[in-house]
């Protein structure tokens, strides 16, 4: 499974720093929706599902979390720790978040309003949905 992570420039100053996002300039897809999560209590982790169609970029803008990623085929864990950076996630992945550090926000850009139709919430069904997706190759 290949990593996808974008490194944003910082248009820093002696003021401090600044980071600008543009959907299909340095944001590959047209941003639709945007949600942070913050005082994310210690030791819990959150995620636990897959997406069917959606397109995200997660950035932790203060703070740390990893990420658990899951293809199906082989698992990840990416670290989230700068505000400039985004882990952008497509297709099929099964996703836990996780270790947030007790400042840690992360905000996720969504290419889709929020629909609980496009979840798999369920381990087993995401295994069957990547295995049809195989066999359709
Ligand atoms: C994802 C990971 C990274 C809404 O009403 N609108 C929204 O846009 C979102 C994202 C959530 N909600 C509601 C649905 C639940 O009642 O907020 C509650 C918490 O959502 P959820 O349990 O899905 O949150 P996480 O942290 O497990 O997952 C979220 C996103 O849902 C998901 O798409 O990829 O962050």
């Amino acid at each position: 499974m290949e990593i996808i992570k974008y490194t944003f420039d910082i248009h820093g100053d002696d003021r401090g720093q600044l980071v600008a996002l543009e959907e299909l300039k340095n944001v590959p897809f047209d941003v639709k929706r945007v949600y942070y999560m913050w005082d994310t209590v210690e030791g819990v982790r959150r995620g636990f599902h897959a997406h069917k169609e959606l397109k995200q970029i997660l950035i932790c803008v203060h703070g740390s979390c990893k990420i658990h990623l899951d293809d199906g085929r082989e698992t990840k864990e990416v670290l989230l720790n700068k505000a400039n950076e985004g882990l952008y996630i497509e297709g099929l992945i099964w996703r836990e978040m996780y270790d947030f550090s007790p400042d840690a926000v992360l905000m996720v850009l969504a290419s889709e309003y929020y629909d609980e139709s496009d979840y798999i919430r369920n381990y087993d069904e995401f295994r069957a949905a990547v295995n049809n997706t195989k066999g359709s190759c």
